[in-house]
């Protein structure tokens, strides 16, 4: 028992310290995915050590094409192994690097250089490239 109020103390400072401090880093929400269905193409800029927009969902058939606008070599490394990517040489400032997803299903990646830069393509089957119907 003492060994619990030691940990929940420890809790509670944690929570004291981070709620003290000035700038918020609350995890609130995922970041958003970014619904890109219907269209042919597509574009995911890498930039400042990030994928933009990181989480997209895309028909199937659909071509992403990624730009590298940064100043740095990145890549584009499949995290399942899955059949794409581009490396790091072919990958610097200015370069882009383009991969249709035939295939439905779930496509994480990540730059291998800065792992913290990270990506998804969701592709979804049906209904590619229709004409969406406006509402109100
Ligand atoms: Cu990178």
């Amino acid at each position: 028992m003492r060994r619990a109020l030691a940990i929940l103390l420890v809790l509670l400072g944690a929570a004291a310290c981070s709620s003290s401090s000035s700038h918020k880093t609350t995890p609130t929400t995922l970041p958003p995915v970014h619904d890109l269905r219907g269209q042919k193409q597509v574009e995911v800029e890498a930039d400042n050590n990030l994928f933009t927009p990181a989480s997209i969902i895309i028909s199937q058939g659909t071509t992403v094409t990624w730009k590298n606008t940064d100043t740095e070599a990145h890549n584009v490394t499949s995290d399942t192994g899955a059949g794409f990517g581009v490396r790091s040489g072919q990958f610097g400032p200015g370069a882009s690097y383009s991969y249709k997803f035939t295939k439905a299903g779930v496509y994480p990646y990540t730059c291998t250089i800065h792992t913290d830069m990270n990506g998804l393509v969701r592709v979804e089957t049906g209904s590619s490239v229709t004409s969406s119907t406006a509402v109100g």
